[in-house]
């Protein structure tokens, strides 16, 4: 019990504390009501989720991430759902979350995603959250990575991140993951789509879904090629190729997660990974804390006026900013 103590962080209130750790407790114990609620305060990014985040952070770093990321309607959902099936099979537990920006613009995405993704309702070892994309304190950028180390400290050995590969932010979002997949469709042109938007980075695994539509082959080809005049890696990207509405291809796709997973948890890789990450999300954490200061405090607001009359430079400005805190 004092162990437990010790890792305990302070709580701003006694209430929020004590109804976190109910909701923790039921979560853990796999009720999804709770696991939703959970998901909100993260979400809400105020202090009750900084509560939730530190108690939860301690418990963590078990999980597995996979990052789904890709064009709008390239069949992320439908390859997402396939995922979630092999993983079941394996006996794991599986939290998925979905992050579309469109459905910032109307309930269909998220609503298409509940439905395409029905075949898992109702069972307890699937949760799956929609995130729209609006609406956090410090953006998605950091609620999500803050969700997915939640369900990591509730013990969801799998998570699943779809994102739609649209935005800089979103792409970051899925290559924040221990394994990134990248989704393009058969057909001329999709590779060169995928590279201008900077997946040929961040993937670790590229998928060319929709091989039943033809131009499959050359997809594959010309992400192969690319790879090629690309530096020499360790871990090479494969190519493959899926229909994912059939299911067929999936198995592979989970099984090069695995083969990924074994290859960075075979060297120093991982814990490289795991640094890089710690300083990226100490990083986005402290430039939102510092934005929000800057809009909701007065001194800040000060300033602002100061640089607008020019009576300072917003270099000055900064620094004094900093200095200040
Ligand atoms: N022909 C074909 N259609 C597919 C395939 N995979 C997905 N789709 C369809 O493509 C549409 C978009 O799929 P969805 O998974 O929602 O794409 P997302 O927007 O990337 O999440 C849906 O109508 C799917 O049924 C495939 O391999 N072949
Ligand atoms: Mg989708």
């Amino acid at each position: 019990m004092k162990g437990a103590d010790t890792r305990r962080p302070r709580c701003a209130g006694k209430v929020a504390c004590v109804e976190i750790n109910v909701l923790i407790e039921a979560a853990t114990r796999g009720d999804a009501r709770a696991l939703g609620r959970l998901c909100s305060v993260v979400e809400r990014g105020d202090a009750q989720a900084r509560i939730l985040t530190a108690k939860l952070y301690a418990f963590g770093g078990k999980a597995w991430t996979t990052g789904i990321t890709g064009a709008p309607g390239a069949g992320k959902s439908t390859l997402t759902s396939g995922l979630v099936e092999e993983a079941l099979v394996e006996g794991e537990r599986v939290a998925v979350l979905a992050v579309d920006p469109s459905s910032s613009l109307s309930g269909g995405a998220i609503l298409g995603d509940r439905i395409r993704m029905g075949a898992h309702a109702g069972n307890e070892h699937v949760f799956i959250r929609s995130v729209a994309n609006r609406g956090h304190l410090g953006g998605i950028s950091i609620a999500i990575p803050a969700m997915a180390a939640c369900l990591d400290g509730l013990g969801f050995p799998e998570v699943l991140i779809e994102t739609v590969g649209v935005g800089q932010a979103e792409v970051e979002i899925a290559s924040s993951a221990d394994t990134t997949v990248v989704l393009v469709t058969a057909g001329w042109g999709d590779a060169v789509q995928a590279a201008k938007a900077g997946f040929l980075e961040v993937a670790d695994i590229f998928v060319v879904n929709k091989a039943d539509r033809g131009g499959a082959d050359a997809t594959s080809r010309d992400i192969e090629s690319m790879l090629d005049v690309g530096p020499v890696l360790d871990w090479r990207p494969p190519v493959l190729q899926t229909v994912a509405s059939k299911g067929s291809g999936v198995a592979e796709v989970w099984k090069a997660v695995r083969e990924h997973r074994a290859y960075l948890e075979a060297g120093d890789e991982r814990a490289r990974q795991r640094r890089r990450r710690a300083a990226h999300d100490l990083g986005s954490a402290l430039r939102a804390n510092l934005a929000h200061s800057l809009n909701t405090e007065e001194p800040a607001s000060d300033l602002l006026d100061a640089i607008v009359t020019r009576r300072t430079d917003p270099w000055s400005a900064a620094d004094r900013l900093l200095q200040a805190r």
